[in-house]
């Protein structure tokens, strides 16, 4: 047996190490010596069964971390949901509804026929929630705010109740010394807004927008140090209103999706400069954008140019011009007649300079090659062999991880970038003791981070890493169907239970270390 090598080590374990002797007797009687989620804790705060789960002793053995596989010291580990996905109480305290309650109210838009009247249920169980957050070790929380909470009809009355809601779990966040990040905007527009000035359709909508960021930052930046402005603006543009398989639904003509496009990044800049004019200064602000991934096939210098281009035309409707303050000539060339309308006043806007990117990282869009053509690269077909998880969209892409940052700050010259989202669906069926053993997400995930330490340990600014999700949700039009949580919630009962992945997470955190 091998000696763990301490050296290897930036941080020294200082927990107990089972003798050599001990190890051996317990591996042959089989007794279980993980280093496992506090069982009370989860007992107490889930109703939950301990883990119980049988595994090879880690305590002691943390020579298993490659050498140089630790994240910078600072390295903020934490989890990520949405409003929608987990609060429920869709009708309390004065929340009006959004686009995505009317929408999953249409016949067939919902895998299952679900909606998210109950989701997880958060709204009530939020203080066990952060008990749940505070088993894993991590450090932050991304949430969302509902718009449609504060501001039921979108603009004009606020609703201090609904705004409650939020202080009081900041203030439970706080108390257990999880950092609070907020996003404004994960996809819940006020239907109100729809129905009065046809939503993102209209120039009004992004200014509501900004007229709620600069309410809610005036009262929540005395906790709040970190907002993310609006989450994923592509899907929400495309999925909601180019394809039509997202709230709220519409299939757009391609000169109108240009323009809610448009409206959707002017929103992200308005808010950027009421959050300024009314947050408590030194509030650091981005946006949280799923941004066109770009992997170079082979990496020669030319395919590793070839795919920073790619990665700047491909994001021309969001990141660049988000950073860039104009739409790029490729982008325009590419969108023809179609293109947005705007003034230079609008991009100055858009590009109001933020503090830091956020980045959603699940799967790759291209693998990129140079190319003798205008654009100067080509995208490889996908051969059909191509490896996915559970959900037929997320596709392995590890190196992901490392190439989207590292494009984005050679780009775009960044100083800071978070991992606003990275995780993924499995089966997750109980095996017969009721456990989850969800050794594909652990794999997963192992390797994505393998790859995220890979950049930070290159000088890629990297601050931290968002786990989605803390518990299983609502996962939009896949329903109850797609399960990304560390805890598995029994939908039925509301009970949330670690599944194995919770474990890995945790020691990941502890280690400070892909491991
Ligand atoms: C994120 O989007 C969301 O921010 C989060 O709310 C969500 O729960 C999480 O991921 C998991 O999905 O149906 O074939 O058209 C991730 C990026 C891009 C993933 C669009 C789903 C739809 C593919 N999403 N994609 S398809």
């Amino acid at each position: 047996m091998r000696r763990p090598v301490r050296r290897w080590l930036r941080k020294p374990d200082t927990t107990a190490k089972p003798s050599l002797r001990r190890k051996v007797r317990s591996l042959r009687n089989g007794v279980k010596l993980l280093n496992r989620l506090s069982r009370r804790d989860l007992a107490k705060v889930a109703g939950s069964v301990a883990l119980g789960l049988s595994a090879p002793p880690t305590r002691g053995a943390d020579a298993t971390a490659a050498p140089n596989a630790t994240f910078p010291s600072s390295f903020l580990w934490g989890v990520a949901t949405s409003a929608y996905q987990i609060e429920g109480a869709v009708t309390e305290d004065g929340r009006g509804p959004s686009i995505w309650d009317r929408y999953a109210r249409m016949p067939g838009t919902i895998a299952d026929h679900g909606n998210a009247d109950v989701a997880c249920d958060h709204y009530h169980r939020y203080k066990d929630d952060v008990q749940l957050m505070k088993a894993l070790g991590v450090k932050a929380y991304r949430f969302s705010i509902a718009w449609p909470r504060v501001f039921p009809e979108g603009s004009g009355l606020p609703n201090p109740k609904g705004l409650d809601f939020y202080n009081h779990l900041l203030d439970e966040l706080i108390a257990n010394d999880i950092e609070p990040f907020a996003t404004l905007y994960h996809w819940d527009l006020p239907q109100s807004l729809q129905d009065r000035l046809g939503g993102w359709a209209s120039r009004d909508t992004a200014q509501a927008f900004a007229d709620y960021a600069g309410y809610v930052a005036e009262r929540l930046t005395d906790r709040v140090k970190h907002i993310f402005t609006i989450n994923e603006c592509s899907r929400l543009v495309h999925l909601g209103h180019g394809l039509g398989i997202d709230a709220p639904g519409l299939r757009l003509a391609p000169q109108e999706l240009s323009q809610v496009r448009h409206h959707v990044a002017l929103a992200h800049g308005l808010a950027v400069q009421a959050i300024r004019a009314n947050g408590r200064p030194g509030t650091k602000l981005g946006p949280a954008e799923n941004m066109v991934t770009c992997i170079p096939a082979t990496t020669t210098p030319e395919n590793i140019r070839a795919a920073e281009i790619a990665t700047r035309e491909f994001n021309g409707g969001y990141l660049t011009v988000m950073l860039e303050g104009e739409y790029s000539a490729g982008f325009l060339a590419q969108a023809g007649k179609d293109a947005p309308r705007y003034t230079a006043e609008d991009l100055k806007i858009i590009s109001s300079e933020i503090d830091f990117l956020g980045l959603n990282v699940y799967k790759t869009d291209h693998y990129i090659i140079a190319a003798d053509n205008v654009r100067g690269f080509a995208s490889l077909p996908f051969p059909p062999s191509f490896p996915h998880m559970e959900s037929s969209w997320l596709n392995i892409a590890p190196e992901a991880m490392y190439w989207a940052p590292r494009h984005a700050a050679k780009l775009w010259s960044l100083k800071s970038i978070y991992i606003s989202e990275n995780g993924t669906s499995a089966t997750d069926a109980p095996a017969a003791d009721g456990q989850v053993y969800d050794t594909d997400r652990i794999m997963y995930l192992r390797n994505y981070l393998l790859h995220l330490q890979r950049a930070t340990s290159e000088g890629v600014p990297v601050a931290g890493y968002f786990l989605w999700s803390l518990m299983d949700n609502f996962e939009w039009a896949d329903g109850y169907e797609k399960r990304f949580g560390l805890y598995r919630v029994d939908f039925e009962t509301l009970v949330r239970r670690p599944k194995l992945s919770a474990e890995f997470y945790r020691e990941t955190i502890r280690r400070n270390a892909a491991a």
